[in-house]
C-alpha cells in the first residue's frame, strides 16, 4: 500500500515510537487478551503477535501489508461477544490487517488504558465496543490528536462531540427492543388477562442494554395487559442468569415476585436466558410452556432450545461484523468516505418458524 501524506519521516518517527511501545503493548496484549493456542505459539517464538485465526501464511501476509489496528474488546461473556472476536481477528487475516487485540475482561478503565497503548504504538485505526456508553471523550480526545481514526462497533457512546468518532458500526438495540415486544402483542392477540413480565436486563450503562429496555417498553406502553413486575440485571452472563433463577424460584419453588405468578420472561441475551433454563431443569418448570421466553441475540443453543419448545422468541443480533469493519478500515487508510452510521440488518425467529430452515448460527 501507497502510504499517504503519513509521509515516511513520520513512518520512521512511528517505528522508532512502536519499538519502545512494543515491550509495553506486548506485555499488555499477552496478559489481557489469553491469546488462542495459535498467535501464543507465534509470541513464544519471539515474534510480534499479531492474532490471526488462519494459517501461517496469512501472518506472513498480514506484516507485509502492514495497516495496523487496534481492538479493544469488552471481553468474553457470551458465545455472541466470542464470536464476535473470531470475526474480528479472521477478517483482519483475510484482509492482511494486523491487528493488536485486547481483551478488557470487563472493565472500562482496562479499555481506557488499551486505547492509550494503542495511541502510543500509533496504529493506523483503533476500533472499540464501549462496554459502557458515558466516560470516553478524554481518551477519544487523545485519539483525535494523534490523528488516529475511531471506530465505535457493537454498542454506542454517549458525547457532547461526535468528532471524536469516525464512525459506529452496529444493531439497532432498540429495535430489538420492539421485535420482542411485537412478538408478545402478536402472541397474546386473542386475550385481555393481565400478562406479568419478569425483565433480565444486560450491563447497566450499556447501549445495549438501554435500547432494548427502552423499545420493549415504547411498544408497550399502552398495553394494559402487560405489567412488568420484576427487572434485574443479570450483565449478560449465563452464570447471573441462574444466580437470579435461584434467588427467585428458592422462596417457595414457584416462578414468582412477592406471590405474583410469573407469565413472561424478557432476557436481554441468550446466555442468561441458558442460565435460567439450566435452573429451570432443576425446579421442574418447562420453558416455553409454563411461562412464555422471548431472547435477543439467537445464539445456536437457543434456536436449539427454540426447536425443543423450550423458548417462544429469539430476536437475532448479528456479530458478524468484522469483514465489514476490515472493509471500513481500508477505506480509512486510503483515505475514502465511510458513513458515519452503518446499522447491522437481523430478523427475529419464532415458534412459528420452521425451525429445521435456520442455518447453523456459528455461535
Ligand atoms: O447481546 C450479548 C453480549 O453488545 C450486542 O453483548 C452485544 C451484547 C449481546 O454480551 O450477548
Amino acid at each position: 500500500m501507497k502510504h499517504s501524506a503519513r509521509t515516511q519521516r513520520s513512518l520512521f518517527l512511528a517505528a522508532a515510537v512502536r519499538f519502545t511501545a512494543l515491550a509495553l503493548v506486548t506485555a499488555f496484549v499477552l496478559t489481557a487478551a489469553g491469546c488462542s493456542k495459535k498467535s501464543a505459539a507465534a509470541n513464544t517464538n519471539g515474534t510480534l503477535s499479531a492474532s490471526s485465526a488462519t494459517d501461517s501464511n496469512t501472518e506472513e501476509q498480514t506484516y507485509t501489508r502492514n495497516i495496523i489496528i487496534g481492538f479493544s474488546q469488552i471481553g468474553a461473556e457470551s458465545a455472541w461477544r466470542t464470536c464476535n472476536t473470531l470475526s474480528m481477528k479472521t477478517a483482519a487475516a483475510e484482509a492482511g490487517i494486523q491487528l493488536l487485540f485486547s481483551n478488557a475482561e470487563q472493565k472500562q478503565e482496562n479499555q481506557i488504558k488499551a486505547i492509550r497503548s494503542f495511541i502510543v504504538y500509533q496504529v493506523d485505526v483503533i476500533v472499540f465496543v464501549p462496554i459502557v456508553q458515558d466516560g470516553w471523550d478524554n481518551v477519544l480526545q487523545e485519539a483525535k490528536e494523534a490523528h488516529i481514526p475511531v471506530i465505535v462497533i457493537d454498542r454506542k457512546i454517549r458525547t457532547s462531540d461526535e468528532s471524536l468518532y469516525t464512525a459506529y458500526i452496529g444493531a439497532d438495540h432498540v429495535e430489538e427492543g420492539r421485535k420482542a415486544a411485537r412478538f408478545l402483542q402478536e402472541k397474546y392477540k386473542d386475550t385481555n388477562k393481565t400478562l406479568n413480565i419478569m425483565e433480565i436486563r444486560g450491563t447497566d450503562g450499556s447501549s445495549v442494554s438501554e435500547g432494548r429496555y427502552q423499545g420493549f417498553r415504547e411498544i408497550l406502553k399502552d398495553d394494559d395487559r402487560f405489567n412488568i413486575i420484576y427487572s434485574e440485571t443479570g450483565d449478560f452472563l449465563r452464570s447471573m442468569g441462574k444466580e437470579l433463577a435461584e434467588r427467585i424460584l428458592s422462596v417457595d419453588g414457584t416462578l414468582s415476585v412477592n406471590g405474583t405468578p410469573v407469565d413472561i420472561i424478557y432476557s436481554h441475551n441468550d446466555s442468561m436466558t441458558l442460565g435460567f433454563l439450566d435452573v429451570f431443569e432443576e425446579y421442574g418448570i418447562e420453558g416455553g410452556k409454563d411461562v412464555t421466553i422471548v431472547s435477543v441475540d439467537a445464539e445456536q443453543a437457543i434456536i436449539d432450545a427454540l426447536a425443543e419448545g423450550k423458548v417462544n422468541c429469539v430476536v437475532e443480533c448479528n456479530p458478524k461484523t468484522g469483514p465489514l469493519v476490515m472493509e471500513f478500515v481500508h477505506r480509512l487508510t486510503n483515505n475514502r468516505p465511510i458513513p458515519k452510521i452503518t446499522r447491522i440488518e437481523e430478523t427475529v425467529f419464532t415458534e412459528n418458524d420452521d425451525i429445521s430452515k435456520i442455518e447453523p448460527r456459528g455461535y
